[in-house]
């Protein structure tokens, strides 16, 4: 009988033993698994970002307001957050296309690519080629000497006015997530930095570089644009990157308007320029035409899927450079790129042969050497399988902050006060952004850095002349961009010597290397 209750009693031990253990371990197990899909994912999708910034924004009226109304979707609620998370575990299984740069090391690791070979689009093409049911998501960097049009062709696309553009090169400083979303595929837009020669002569230029790099990487496929002149881009390494990559490359030759009203010099100007020792820089072989720039960017980028001419703005007149929000009146190879990005249905008025037509007289060089026109089955496939990595009407994973920001800088860089130089060495921050409260105004503080004294004087200008008008202006931009609201907008002028050249503060503005 005693033996019978010692032995009972050690079986009830043994199995609550056992009961403690399984329960732990799942427990651990579930635990594991959240933090992973928060930590692993936090970039591409940020669900937990899209849930504090719901709640922040009605929170505090002082904090970040941190996306634009169409920037992000409904406010996601905690069980939503959760489900989405849930959801994201199924997605990110089944997920074949690339992940930004910082996820795509950490997969690489994982699965132990090689670095040289990355996981390009042809190889998933390979995989993947008896599936076009499938939803497709990628990366496609826009790049480009500056100046040529990449930030106003990456609006066009979005029919948003989301990033800066001006007549000075140089204007994007970092390269800018753009998302453009149909029932089938996400095409992420990056728009980047003008291409320079080299490093450029600031830290700041150099950092410039490395975003676009690292967009160059970090894409599935990319748009490069050039203008009517066949501008180059600068830098040997980045051209060869171009000419050697196996991602999918569509040239776009922006500013066609510009046929005819750009004069060929004769031989006589092109002599005296010859002869003049002052002239330092080589010019370069320009175009003047459609055809000509089409002919020359099919030699120097023979493997290009399409050259496209195209128009990002209708005209180039200041404040109708912005890219036209209705569709009526963009230039259909805007049309045409748009549907060879996130295109899906194949019914008449989008079917890719007909919007190739509708450009006009085809151009030689406009397709690979010996094919005529581009197919639905050619664009179908140039993004990886995917589930979307955004919502589909998300647009940018910048702040209304960062946004706000850039129409200041804008409004420096088109300041008919501050010539050269000057619009170049500022930053700026914006430090306070207040919502509309009774007096439905946004009240925004903005801090313009400059590198010295002097530039301080002339941005603020005899009895804050400048630094009021650029106020006026910037104030303008920003109403637009929030849609119409009222916005009370305060500029500051601080020094912050040599900003440009450290490595710190050029962190603390975000330039991160
Ligand atoms: N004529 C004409 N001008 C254009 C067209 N597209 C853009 N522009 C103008 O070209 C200038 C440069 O445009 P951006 O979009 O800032 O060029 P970007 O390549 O982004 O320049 P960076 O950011 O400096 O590299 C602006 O004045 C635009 O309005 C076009 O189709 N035709
Ligand atoms: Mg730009």
């Amino acid at each position: 009988m005693r033996t019978n209750i010692v032995t009972l009693i050690i079986f009830s031990v043994l199995l609550a033993l056992l009961s403690f253990v399984t329960i732990s371990s799942i427990v651990t197990v579930a635990a594991f698994r959240t933090t992973s899909i928060r930590t692993h994912r936090s970039r591409a999708i940020n669900p937990l970002t899209i849930l504090s910034s719901s709640s922040s924004s009605s929170s505090s009226s002082s904090s970040s307001r941190p996306d634009k109304k169409k920037m992000k979707t409904k406010k996601k609620t905690a069980a939503d957050t959760f489900l989405l998370l849930e959801k994201l575990d199924e997605q990110i299984e089944s997920y074949e296309g690339r992940l930004p740069s910082k996820m795509t090391a950490q997969k690489k690791i994982d699965e132990n690519i090689d670095t040289e070979n990355e996981m390009t689009t042809n190889t998933t093409i390979t995989n993947v080629s008896n599936d076009d049911q499938q939803h497709r998501c990628g990366y496609a960097g826009i790049v480009g000497a500056p100046n040529m049009g990449k930030s106003t062709l990456l609006n066009s696309l979005l029919k948003e006015d989301l990033c800066i553009a001006t007549r000075r090169p140089q204007t994007t400083r970092h390269a800018i997530l753009g998302v453009l979303s149909s029932p089938t595929k996400q095409c992420c837009l990056l728009d980047t930095p003008g291409v320079l020669q080299g490093d450029g002569a600031y830290q700041l230029q150099a950092n410039m570089m490395e975003a676009v790099k690292g967009a160059l990487t970090d894409s599935d496929m990319i748009v490069v644009v050039t203008d009517l002149f066949s501008t180059p881009i600068p830098d040997d390494n980045v051209f060869r990157r171009l000419s050697e990559t196996t991602k999918p490359v569509i040239v776009v030759v922006n500013k066609i308007d510009l046929e005819g009203r750009a004069k060929r010099p004769d031989e006589t100007t092109i002599q005296s320029k010859k002869d003049d020792e002052e002239e330092e820089e080589e010019e370069f072989e320009k175009t003047y035409t459609v055809v000509e720039a089409v002919e020359k960017w099919r030699s120097l980028l023979p493997n290009a899927l399409a050259i496209i001419p195209l128009m990002a703005s209708v005209s180039n007149n200041d404040d109708s450079l912005k890219a036209s929000n209705t569709t009526t009146d963009e230039h259909p190879g805007i049309s045409l790129l748009r549907q060879i990005l996130i295109g899906c249905d194949t019914n008449d008025e989008h079917d890719i042969p007909a919007m190739v037509r509708a450009l006009g007289r085809p151009i030689p060089g406009m397709f690979r050497n010996g094919v005529k026109s581009l197919t639905n089955d050619d664009v179908k496939q140039l993004l990886p399988i995917g589930p979307p990595l955004y919502d589909d009407d998300f647009l940018s994973d910048r702040s209304v902050r960062f946004f706000c920001s850039e129409l200041v800088r804008e409004a420096l860089l088109e300041s008919r006060y501050l010539k050269k130089e000057l619009p170049y060495c500022c930053e700026v921050q914006i430090t306070d952004y207040k919502e509309p409260r009774e007096d439905n105004i946004t009240r925004i503080e903005a801090t313009i850095f400059v590198e010295r004294d002097g530039q301080k004087a002339i941005i603020i200008g005899k009895n804050g002349d400048v630094i009021k008008q650029v106020g006026i202006i910037a104030r303008e931009k920003i109403e637009r961009f929030l849609d119409g609201e009222k916005v009370f907008l305060q500029l500051r002028v601080k020094i912050n010597k040599d900003w440009r050249k450290r490595e710190d503060q050029l962190a603390k503005f975000g330039y991160s290397n």
